[in-house]
C-alpha cells in the first residue's frame, strides 16, 4: 500500500523522510513517476506557495517543504530522465554576479522543480556569461535571476543586455526577483516578468513558457 495521497501531507508538513518513503513505495507499486510530480508534488508545492503568500507559512516552513519535495524528486528525477519525459519547461536559475544570497533563489528553484520544470541551478555570484552559456547549452527557454542587494541589481541589467548582445534575447524569457527588485525595475531593464515570491514565481514561469 503506497498511500500516495500522504505525499501531499508530507510535503506540506515538511516531513522529508515520509515524503521519500511514500514515493519509494509508490514507485515500487508501479505508479508512473510523472504522476508523482504532476498529481502530487506540484499541487503540494502550490499549496505551500499559497500558505506562504498569505503568511500562514514563513521561510523555515518553506525550507522544510522544499527539502521534502526534493527528497521525493531525488527518487523520481532519474526515472523521468530515463523515460525521456518532457518537462513543463527548462529554466536556468542563479543569483547574479556579486551577490551571495541564495536562500530565496533556492526556494524559487525548489518551487519550479516541484511545478514540473527542469531546473539548472548555477548557484550564486553568477556572471552574465555563465547564464548565457548555460541557457545555450541546455536549450533553456527561461532564465531566472535573483538579487538581494541594491548594488547587485545592476548585474540583472547587465545580464539582460548580454542576452541581447548574444542574439539570444528572442529565444529566452527572463524573469527577475529578490527583495529589492520591483515590477518597475523589471520593466526598466527589459525583463519579461517579475514576482515577489517563490509561490507566484511558478505561475509566472508557466505563463512565460506558454507564450
Ligand atoms: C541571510 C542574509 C545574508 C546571508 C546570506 C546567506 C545565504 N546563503 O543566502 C549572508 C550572511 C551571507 C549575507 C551577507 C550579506 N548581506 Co545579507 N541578508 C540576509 C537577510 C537577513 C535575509 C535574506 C533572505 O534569505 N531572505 C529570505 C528569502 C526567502 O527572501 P528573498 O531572498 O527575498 O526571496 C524571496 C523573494 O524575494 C522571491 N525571490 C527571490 N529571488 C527570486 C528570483 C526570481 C526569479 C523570482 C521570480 C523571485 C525571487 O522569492 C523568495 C521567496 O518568496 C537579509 C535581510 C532580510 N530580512 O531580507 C540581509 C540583506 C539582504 N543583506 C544585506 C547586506 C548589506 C549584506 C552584506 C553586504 C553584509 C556585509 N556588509 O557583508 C553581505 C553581502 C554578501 C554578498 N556579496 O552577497 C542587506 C542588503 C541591503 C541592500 N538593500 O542592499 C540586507 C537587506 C540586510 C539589511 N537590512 O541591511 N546576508
Amino acid at each position: 500500500m503506497h498511500e500516495l495521497e500522504n505525499l501531499r501531507e508530507a510535503v506540506i508538513e515538511g516531513d522529508w523522510k515520509s515524503a521519500a518513503a511514500v514515493t519509494q513505495a509508490a514507485i515500487a507499486a508501479g505508479v508512473a513517476p510523472l504522476t508523482v510530480v504532476t498529481e502530487h508534488l506540484a499541487p503540494a508545492m502550490d499549496e505551500v506557495g499559497r500558505r506562504f503568500e498569505c503568511e500562514e507559512y514563513f521561510v523555515p516552513e518553506m525550507l522544510l517543504s522544499a527539502r521534502a519535495m526534493k527528497a521525493s524528486m531525488e527518487i523520481v528525477r532519474p526515472l523521468l530522465a530515463a523515460m525521456g519525459a518532457e518537462p513543463v519547461g527548462r529554466v536556468v536559475i542563479g543569483t547574479v554576479k556579486g551577490d551571495l544570497h541564495d536562500i530565496g533563489k533556492n526556494l524559487v528553484a525548489a518551487m519550479l522543480e516541484g511545478g514540473g520544470f527542469e531546473v539548472i541551478d548555477l548557484g550564486a555570484d553568477v556572471s552574465a556569461e555563465r547564464f548565457i552559456a548555460a541557457a545555450a547549452k541546455h536549450n533553456a527557454g527561461l532564465v531566472a535571476l535573483s538579487a538581494l542587494l541594491t548594488v547587485t541589481m545592476g548585474s540583472m541589467k547587465t545580464t539582460v543586455d548580454a542576452f541581447q548582445s548574444a542574439g539570444l534575447r528572442e529565444k529566452v524569457k527572463i524573469m527577475v526577483g529578490g527583495a529589492p527588485v520591483t515590477q518597475q525595475y523589471a520593466d526598466a531593464i527589459g525583463a519579461d516578468g517579475y514576482s515577489d515570491s517563490a509561490g507566484a514565481a511558478v505561475a509566472l514561469a508557466r505563463k512565460l513558457v506558454a507564450v
